[in-house]
Parts: C-alpha cells; structure tokens; sequence
C-alpha cells in the first residue's frame, strides 16, 4: 500500500499515472502533456545535498553586514576647528563652534550617493566628545554650538534613520585629553561612555575602535608621554562583551576584528588576494607588523574577519580649507571601488565635514559622479539572457539558472570534489564587455583560489583575464574584449565552487582629461584615464579637433606652448573634456646655485616634489639670457604642509653678482588653498633668477614645491 503523505507526493503520483496514458494525441502531448510531466518530474526530484561548509564561516550579523558593501564615515570634531588631523587634548570646547551644521545634509547625499550607514567620530584622539556625556565636561555641553545644549550623536542618529542609513560609532581608545589616560580608571571611563552610546541610541550597525596610539598628550596637563601596551591595557575581552551585550548585532572593527578588519592601508585598496578568513589569535589592535604581514587575511585563517577598506575623499580625515582642490577625482574614486568592493571588502569612504558643518560642495560633486559611474558601469548584466552550461552540477536547487537571479543565496556548485569546473556563456551573438563580477556564496566559507576568463576566437579559447579569490565579491576589469562565447574555469580551491552570482558587463569608458605632462627636458606625454582611447592634441591654442593630430608618444616642448588635450573613446566615439596646460621653457640646462642636491626637487617637474630651502631662497643660472615677463611657484603638495611661502620678492642678474628687485608682494589665501602662484612684472632681460621667501605661512623655512619663468 501507499502512503500518500503530502499534496506534493499525491501530484508526483498523478503524473506518474499521466505518463502510464500512452493514447493520447501527439501534438496535444507536445505542447501540454510534456511540459507539465518535465515540470511535475523535476519538482518530484529531491533537491540535492547541500554542500560542506569550509570552515571559518560568517556568522549571523556578518551575514547582514557583508550585504552593505559600501557606506560612509563622518570626521567631524574638535580637530575640524583646530585644523589639526590629531589634536593633542588641550583644545577648548569653546572652539568647537559649526555655524550651519546640518547632519541632514550628510544623510541625505551618503543615501543619494548608495551607501548603506554612516559613522561618526563621537570622540576622536583628542578626547572631545559630540554627545553630553555625564562623564566628561570636555564635549558639546561646554560649547557654543546650540548654547551647549546640542547633542550631535542625536542628531546624527535621527538624520541617518531618516534616510534608512544604519549608524556606526566610532570611538577612539586613545584618550590625549583625559588625566588617567593610563591607568584602569581610564578604562572604566572608555566603558562608561560606550554603555551611553550604546544604551541610548538605538540600533548600531558598526562600533569602531582606532588601534592608533602616538604617545605624547596633554592629558589633563601632564604634558607628558603615555604608552599603553595595545593588547592588554584596554582588557578587549570585557569591552567586547559589554559591546555584545548592548548591541548584539554590531560589528566590532579593529585591526583584530573580532568582526571586521582593518585592511592595513588608508587607500582604500584591498589585495589581488584577499580571504576573509584571518589568524585572528595571532593579531591586537594597533601591532606594529600588522599591515605587512595580517592585513590580506589568510587562506588558513582561523576566523571569520572580512576586511573593510576605508578612506577619505581628500588627503586629510578632517577638513583643512587647504585641501579644497585635492578632492578625489571620477577616476581615483573609481579605482578605490573596484579595489575594495571589487576585491572581497567593504568601502569605507570618509566626508571631511566642514567648519560649517556641512559636507562641502566640492566632496558631494565628486561622491555623486562616482555613484552615477557605478551604476552606470553595472546597468546591464550580459549575462542574463546568456545560454548558460556547466561542466559539472550538484543536481536539482544548484541549477546554472541560480548563477543570474539576483539572489545571493541562491547558488550554483559541483559534485563533491569536483574542485575543478568551468561555467560556458553563449550570448547569442558578439558583444562587447570589459568586467566579470563574480560572488561566492561565503555562507558556506571561501574557497576559490584560482580563476581564469577565456573567450572563444575561431574554436579556440583564449585567456581574457584572471584572479585569484573572489568571496564576497569579486570585479575583474579588463580592456574591451568581444566574443559570443565565454568561459570562466575554477582552476584550484580550498573545496568546491559555490557561486551565487555572476554577471558580465560593459562598462562605458572613464572619459576624463588626459594628463599631460614634461620632464625638464621638455619631453611631454599624455596619458588617458583607459589605454583604449585615442588622444588628440594641439599646440596652436585652439580646441583639439578629433582625427586631427593623434598622439602617439611623447614630443619636445622647450619655448612657451599651450598644450591642449582630448581623450577620445573608440567606442561610442565620445570625447573628454580638454585638458590644458601651459608650458614655458623647459628646465632641462637651468642651474641651481646650491649645495643641497635635494634643490633640483624645486625644478623637477614633478608636482609632489618639494625643496625645504634653510636659507629661503631659490637661486638659478637659466643658461643664457632670457626675457622674463613673470615667474610661477607651486607651493608644496605634501600631505602635512610646512613653510609655504606667504611674502616674496623677485630678484634678476646678469652675472649672478650683483641684483636687482623686480617684483615684491604676497600670496593672499596660500595656507587655505596652496595652488600654483602667477606674479607678472615689466619685461627685463636676465640670466640669473632668484626667489626669495621673505616670510613664510608657519615661519618655517621655505618649501618650493615647483618653480617656473613666464616669457609670454
Ligand atoms: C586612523 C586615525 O588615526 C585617523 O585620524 C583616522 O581617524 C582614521 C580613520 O584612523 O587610525
Ligand atoms: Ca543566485
């Protein structure tokens, strides 16, 4: 007798007695009777066994997490009024004083721009805290801001859950302000602030501890230096489980995890090779060798501690005026997308906020065009529609069709050891295409170790591109390639693939100005954003014209010339916008009158070069006599200015010996927005030039960063 059990196994009896009624007539049969019996068959099958997990694997809330990719972090504190990086403590909480702060602003253009959370610096090195907290009088109550009644972590709050953004915190565990910066007293203070933020606030996404610890601090006026020894001063044991307790789903960040790691570097770049698996027990928080030899993770690693990339749309965390016209450009902030999220890690990018307390202009320009590049570049997924095959199939539920439903958890794998596969697409006729995203079904652990791209040419394979992990998510980038055929091979793994998704897309060319530039010789070349494109250049003044004049290497420029670019995509034949220079005469045979080797750094042609000068001059021989008319000085591009140089005056010789002052004057605004200075005089004739910082920003000695002569 049959037990019929379920609905489900009386229908599988059904079809089977369906199929038992062999007179029925043939076309009735091959266009209903069949597709209901391949139907009934397949839903009679039992989905297959799921495969082992690899161990380490994510746990719940870094299942949740891992799906954010991408979000934003705040640098908004006492630092924003000092115009410091790292404050040393002694800052008042009468300088913090935003004019127009508006948290608002910044959730409403992190959510325009696609991230997922924002987190905020609630206490920097410095120890100034944005919330009242009861135990600390160096805050937000002390303050000017909203008559010391503001609490800037609430506003924080309440703008982010207005937008749907998750809120992180972070925290820093070095204290430069506190007195017992040190002592266990300073631990107890450090868990009794985050029980405040923790407690009040609502739900926390991301709780992020600082492994940096410089040493030196006020520290309540001890003025003194404090080490602390980073693994065992702050008991991470106990804070991580009054964290655990307070938010059961945050994510803890550290160099160490446990959650989330750091990924070693303030680029924004994560590895060719990335595992999300870590040595975690071999790793504290701030270790010296820690993004050398742990930051990559490890194929090995005992626990599950994913990497998150993070960085700052300028050079700085905080905002410094100076560093209006450094704002990332389309295609570095391009870069740092598919070096991070495009190599198995989250992207952390950073908003400098600014003394007004907004999000400047020139960083929500730049973060809305990276979004409307991203989406652009992954709008249509060629590989939906592909008629797809696999070599090898698990069975029934990790069908190919799991690879392109835009499902995570749904995924494609082998047989048991079947380490080796290989997944074919035929997109039905030639396209074009230049990325392969793949993601693993991390769930189940990482594996993929090595993986290839081919195309079909003519029956043949040929390799496009490859990589080595993938996990989370993967993005090759790859010059424009066409085939109608396509092939990824799994070539070697710590088990089986387990993929979730892939998808195949053409991203449209980065069209950005090319860069031109010259060495002293007078050697120039030009370089696009992407190889691909053809560049077209002038040298008359007027608009390169497409067609006319290609450039094919580089060229010699030794007089006054403009030098106009345009970078052209072959493509969709669309042009840059034009790049401009202008050049005046090559440095090549200048002399420096100095005895320091490092003054040819003033004269190199390369902008983020710079000359310290103990004298606070610069003095040349050009070679022959010359008609000047003016003289340009970049100040320094380093990242921590020094000795810009704010009173000049401008001196000529014939022989060297005896000068003359030609022009005298000062560079207004220098500190805020050191940009490349243009002073024009009456035309005079002259062999030897010299420069002379008469007073310099800072009053430290003068830096040149690049000096030029105008002689038109
Ligand atoms: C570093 C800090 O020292 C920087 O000031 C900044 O906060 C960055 C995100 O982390 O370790
Ligand atoms: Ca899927």
């Amino acid at each position: 007798m049959v037990l019929i059990e379920d609905r489900g196994q009386l229908f599988c009896l059904r079809i089977q007695i369906f199929t038992l009624f062999r007179k029925v007539n043939h076309s009735f049969m091959k266009r209903f009777i069949w597709p209901v019996f391949l139907i009934g068959l397949s839903y009679c099958q039992e989905k297959a066994a799921p495969p082992e997990p690899i161990l380490p694997i994510p746990d719940e809330r870094q299942i949740a997490w891992q799906e954010l990719e991408y979000y934003g972090f705040v640098h908004f504190n006492m630092n924003t009024f000092s115009d410091r990086e790292w404050g040393f403590g002694d800052e008042k909480p009468e300088q913090f004083n935003p004019t127009e702060l508006d948290a608002k602003q910044w959730a409403r253009i992190a959510r325009e721009a696609g991230m997922k959370g924002l987190i905020i610096t609630a206490k920097h090195h410095d120890g100034f805290v944005l919330w009242p907290s009861a135990y600390t009088e160096h805050s937000v109550k002390n303050s000017p801001w909203r008559d010391g009644k503001g609490d800037l972590i609430r506003e924080f709050v309440d703008a982010c859950r207005a937008e749907g953004l998750k809120v992180g915190i972070y925290y820093s565990p070095w204290d430069r302000n506190h007195p017992d910066y040190g002592k266990p007293e300073y631990v107890t203070y450090m868990r009794n602030q985050l029980t405040e933020l923790l407690s009040n606030y609502g739900e926390i996404f991301e709780v992020w501890f600082d492994g940096a610890n410089g040493g030196t601090g006020w520290y309540g006026g001890a003025n003194e230096e404090r080490k602390v020894d980073k693994f065992s001063y702050y008991d991470w044991p106990t804070t991580i489980e009054l964290v655990r307790k307070l938010q059961p789903g945050a994510m803890l960040f550290s160099d160490a995890g446990p959650d989330v790691r750091w990924v070693g570097n303030e680029h924004g770049f994560a590895y060719e090779t990335t595992w999300s698996n870590l040595m975690r027990d071999s790793v504290y928080a701030g270790m010296p060798e820690f993004s050398e030899k742990w930051a990559t993770g490890q194929e090995n690693g005992t626990h599950w501690v994913p990497a998150e990339s993070d960085v700052s749309i300028r050079p700085g965390w905080y905002y410094h005026a100076y560093e209006d016209h450094k704002v990332k450009t389309l295609p570095e902030l391009m870069e740092i997308y598919y070096k991070s999220i495009g190599q198995n890690s989250s992207l952390l990018i950073n908003f400098p906020v600014d003394t007004r307390g907004l999000i400047h202009e020139k960083d929500q320009e730049a973060i809305l065009k990276m979004a409307g590049k991203i989406k652009e570049d992954f709008a249509v997924n060629l590989a939906i529609g592909a008629d797809l095959e696999s070599s090898s199939d698990r069975g029934k539920g990790y069908e190919v069709s799991n690879l392109t439903d835009g499902d995570f958890n749904t995924y494609w794998t082998t047989l048991d050891g079947q380490i080796q596969a290989s997944l074919e697409l035929d997109f039905g006729k030639s396209v074009s295409f230049n990325r392969l995203l793949i993601q693993e079904f991390v769930n189940l652990g990482q594996r993929v170790k090595a993986f290839t791209l081919e195309k079909e040419v003519n029956g043949n394979w040929e390799k496009v591109a490859e990589g080595t992990t993938i996990g989370y998510k993967r993005i090759l980038t790859f010059p424009d390639t066409e085939a109608q055929k396509i092939r990824i091979n799994f070539m070697d793994g710590k088990g089986i693939p387990v993929i979730s998704e892939i998808g195949v897309y053409s991203a449209p060319a980065l069209l950005f100005p090319p860069k031109i530039s010259r060495t002293p010789d007078g050697k120039v070349s030009i370089t696009a954003a992407e190889e691909s494109q053809q560049i077209y250049f002038s040298l008359d003044g007027n608009a390169p014209k497409v067609g006319e004049n290609a450039y094919s290497g580089d060229f010699d420029v030794l007089e006054a010339t403009t030098v106009h670019a345009i970078a052209v995509d072959s493509r969709s034949g669309k042009s840059s916008e034009v790049a401009r220079v202008d050049f005046d005469l090559a440095k090549g045979s200048w002399k420096l009158i100095s005895s320091d080797s490092n003054a040819i750094k003033a004269i190199d042609e390369l902008s983020n070069s710079y000359w310290t000068s103990p004298a606070n001059e610069l003095t040349l021989d050009l070679g022959q006599q010359v008609d000047l008319k003016g003289f340009t000085y970049l100040p320094m591009q380093a990242r921590y200015p020094s000795g810009y140089i704010a009173d000049y005056a401008f001196e000529v010789s014939a022989d060297g010996k005896s000068w003359k002052r030609v022009a005298q004057g000062e560079f207004s605004n220098i500190q805020n927005s050191p940009i490349e200075q243009m002073v024009r005089f009456e035309p005079v004739n002259s062999r030897f030039v010299r420069l002379k910082a008469l007073r310099t920003a800072d009053g430290n000695a003068a830096t040149f960063g690049e000096f030029g002569v105008l002689t038109r």
